[in-house]
């Protein structure tokens, strides 16, 4: 019988023994590292399909079209500001660069490890930090002009000077640093004046005797501190003060100007009769890459005055397309990036300084602008990068709600005319704070600059508008079997299947629509009813037939003469069941019943 020892000195002995010994443990050790890799990897790819924030807190209303437009933004739900981080982590600027990070705007990929750090950190301020510390303030950027935009020549002799205005409220370093620099490193000397730095009572420690010294080092650039946090409005309105150049130019802290950026806006602004703003691109908030937003756009607004992006009308993108460098107008501006001679600035009456924080007050000068002579315009020859991100890092006083709702009533109050009405019976809780809104001064400089009315500005200034008016049927389109021909909530996007909704209390926005003369049937966010490939969809309005209904009796007819169909699937009342166009039979599930509801 042989002993197990036995077995090894058959096979070998002495020292070969250890040798082989040595090999197995060895396999063993190679096949545990592969297995672990094998894994990691995994992870990783696993990563890639389902990136790390998805487990963020994202805005539902918000979402990134095909181009990687940011189309929904400016509605905030509030962040955790910076969460269960230390003190000391909160108050210390990290920044340290790493050779070639983030150069000629290329996104930063970061280990797993670093992963797990940057989104500890990432809720300080709703974008990656970690990231932004690892790039250098004054990396370089691709030209983003297209090049109809290079050929256009400037006189730079006759062009006026810039005081560019940037407001921050506990920024972070790098960012607020790198759009400093961008300014310095891409504007003609002999046009930039200043760049004022407004601290809107900032307390990150890294933003007081740090930044002064940083900012002393520099030539052009100074700080100044508003004693108490009055928001962007009252900060911007301290700079502005201070000015000393012509155009006053203002720009979010988390900004990056491109090439060439500078001289379209001052040739713009020198006009003194125009609010003109660059193209806005994206800076994203996770790798912090440069990419192009969509070519053609234009800001408006939602019933529920949330600014939105939107695609221009056909004649603007007619006009563009014939000459791509002329600045096009828009009805809204996102409010963070524009130009305006200084003196137009206050002859227009500033700021609203009754509005706190954050919120609503690029909406009440975009139709400050419109309605009292000047314009609003957008010149897709400056590109500057933003950091978009889907909520608000600070503090709100009181909530956000609170503040962005009165911000939205002093503007609606005094600009909107018979659509604040509009606007106040449809958000009931809005309308509770309508009174205590001490707008007198406002309402008395728009009487003083005798500004044209809201009605005005939507029929002329955006004509394809999806508000209520007196010549637009507006109410609830309910089929007979129940339900109404709505939108989703929270399933807001273009192209969305069309299905019935619960035709919910007399108020319910999403349930609500307007029906033109021209047989559009237009719900909230621009979304008109239009007939697809076998289904109804809400698509962005448009100049498509496939867009037209036509009223026949208790039905909605197609140009092709298909009537409208609520399919029942699974709910007696048919609430989200599909909607489309089929052929006319008796059936009451093609029977809608118009019940108008006064829109103010
Ligand atoms: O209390 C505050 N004090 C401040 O100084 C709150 C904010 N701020 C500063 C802040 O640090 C930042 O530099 O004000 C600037 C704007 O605040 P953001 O970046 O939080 O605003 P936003 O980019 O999300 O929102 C857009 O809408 C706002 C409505 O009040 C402002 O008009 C922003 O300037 C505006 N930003 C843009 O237009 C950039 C383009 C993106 C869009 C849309
Ligand atoms: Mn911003």
């Amino acid at each position: 019988m042989l002993l197990r020892n036995d077995y090894w000195s058959l096979l070998c002995r002495g020292r070969k023994k250890k040798i082989v010994a040595l090999i197995v443990i060895l396999i063993f050790l190679l096949n545990g590292l592969f297995y672990v890799s094998l894994e990691l990897y995994n992870t990783v790819k696993r990563k890639e399909k389902e990136p790390w924030y998805s487990s963020l807190h994202f805005d539902k209303n918000s979402y990134v079209d095909e181009t990687g437009m940011r189309v929904i933004v400016g509605h905030y739900v509030g962040g955790t500001n910076g969460g269960n981080l230390s003190e000391d982590i909160i108050n210390s600027n990290n920044y340290a660069p790493v050779a070639g990070a983030g150069e000629f705007g290329r996104p930063v990929q970061l280990s797993q490890r670093e992963l797990i750090t940057a989104r500890e950190l990432y809720s300080l301020h709703s974008y990656n930090i970690f990231v932004s510390d690892k790039i250098a303030i004054n990396r370089s950027l691709p030209d983003m002009r297209s090049d109809r935009c290079k050929e256009v020549v400037f006189d730079i002799d006759n062009l006026p000077t810039a005081t560019v205005i940037i407001v921050f409220h506990n920024e972070a370093w790098s960012t607020l640093m790198r759009t400093v620099m961008s300014v310095l490193m891409r504007s003609p000397p002999k046009l930039l004046q200043q760049i004022i730095l407004v601290d809107d009572a900032s307390e990150r420690r890294y933003l007081h005797a740090e930044l002064d010294e940083a900012v002393a080092k520099l030539d052009k650039v100074q700080v100044l501190r508003n004693p108490v946090r009055t928001g962007l409005v009252g900060a911007r309105l301290m700079g502005a003060r201070k000015a000393t150049g012509d155009v006053l130019v203002f720009l979010d802290a988390h900004c990056e100007v491109t090439k060439g950026w500078l001289e379209p806006l001052l040739d713009r602004a020198g006009n003194d009769d125009v609010f003109i703003c660059p193209h806005i691109d994206l800076l994203s908030a996770d790798t912090l890459a440069y990419t192009k937003s969509i070519d053609a756009h234009w800001g408006a607004f939602s019933w529920r005055l949330h600014f939105r992006w939107l695609i221009p009308s056909t004649e603007v993108l007619k006009k563009k397309s014939e000459n791509p460098s002329k600045p096009y107008p828009t009805p809204a501006m996102a409010g963070g990036l524009f130009a305006v001679r200084k003196s137009l600035f206050w002859r227009l009456g500033g700021y609203d300084e009754g509005m706190t924080i954050w919120g609503a007050e690029n909406l009440e000068l975009s139709w400050r602008a419109w309605q009292c002579g000047a314009r609003v315009e957008i010149t897709s020859c400056s590109r500057v990068g933003h950091i978009f991100r889907s909520h608000s890092p600070y503090k709100y006083p009181g909530g956000v709600t609170k503040v962005l709702h009165a911000n939205l009533a002093r503007a609606a109050t005094v600009w909107m005319d018979e659509w604040a009405d509009f606007f106040f019976k449809f958000n009931p809780d809005i309308a509770l704070i309508r009174d205590q809104q001490s707008v007198g001064d406002r309402v008395e400089l728009r009487r003083n600059l005798k500004c044209k009315s809201f009605g005005w500005y939507l029929s002329t200034v955006w004509p394809q508008h999806f508000f209520p008016t007196d010549q637009r049927w507006f109410g609830r389109i309910k089929n007979d079997k129940g339900g109404c021909i709505g939108l989703m909530p929270g399933a807001v996007g273009m192209g969305t299947p069309a299905s019935a909704v619960d035709c919910g209390g007399t108020l319910t926005l999403e349930s609500l629509v307007v029906f033109t003369p021209e047989g559009k049937v237009m719900a909230d966010e621009g979304l008109c009813l239009q007939q697809g490939n076998g289904r109804a969809l809400w698509k962005s309005c448009s100049d498509s037939s496939k867009q037209i209904w036509v009223q026949k009796g208790p039905r909605l007819k197609t140009q092709s003469g298909l009537c409208l169909t609520l399919v029942v699937t699974k709910d007696s009342r048919g609430v989200g069941d599909p909607l489309t166009a089929k052929r006319c039979v008796t059936d009451n599930k093609q029977i809608w019943h118009f019940n108008r509801v006064p829109w103010r």
